[in-house]
């Protein structure tokens, strides 16, 4: 039995896919928020999503990050099996750099949503970003983390601004 406290668990299609990925769980951690990255299919392996799925769940995760490349539809089928709110990455790549993975996220029939965020790196780390933001509702100590985040980006575009 696996005891680590998760607060947001993380899937993704394929091997392939970390190096986008990563830059989601590279925020995460910035901001010490527990969690873990998962490398499993909705179609290679759907018994073994679903059953991480729940493992998470009782570990604590909170919400959930998906990301997968082509029409791979993870995220979708994470959410199905999930109460909890589904951040979807569609990934570039393959013969329609990310259109059809944008699709197959972001078109998901009423019922069942997927908050879907920009292709590849952009996406990976907004939807971190959003994460955080979920959980500070909760959370002063990460809302005032949050706010110097967002305060030290403002300040480095200034900068960049005045040394030009
Ligand atoms: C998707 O197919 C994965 O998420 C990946 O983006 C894409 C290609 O996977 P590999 O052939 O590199 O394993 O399921």
């Amino acid at each position: 039995m696996n005891n680590k406290q998760i607060k947001v668990g993380i899937f993704m299609g394929s091997k392939s896919d970390l190096p986008i990925v990563n830059e989601a769980a590279k925020i995460l951690d910035s901001f010490s928020i527990p969690n873990e990255i998962n490398i499993l299919s909705a179609h290679r392996s759907p018994h073994a999503v679903v059953k991480t799925l729940e493992k998470l769940e009782k570990q604590g995760a909170k919400l959930f990050i998906a990301s997968a490349g082509m029409a791979a539809h993870l995220a979708g089928v994470i959410a199905a099996h999930t109460h909890k709110p589904v951040l979807g990455i569609p990934l570039g790549g393959g013969d329609l750099s990310g259109i059809d993975s944008l699709l197959s996220t972001v078109q998901m029939p009423k019922g069942i949503p997927v908050a879907t965020f920009a292709i590849g790196k952009s996406g990976a780390i907004n939807a971190a970003l959003f994460a955080v933001q979920i959980l500070s509702q909760n959370d002063e100590f990460l809302s005032k983390q949050f706010d110097e985040y967002r305060t030290a980006q403002t300040a480095e575009v200034i900068k960049i601004n005045e040394e030009k």
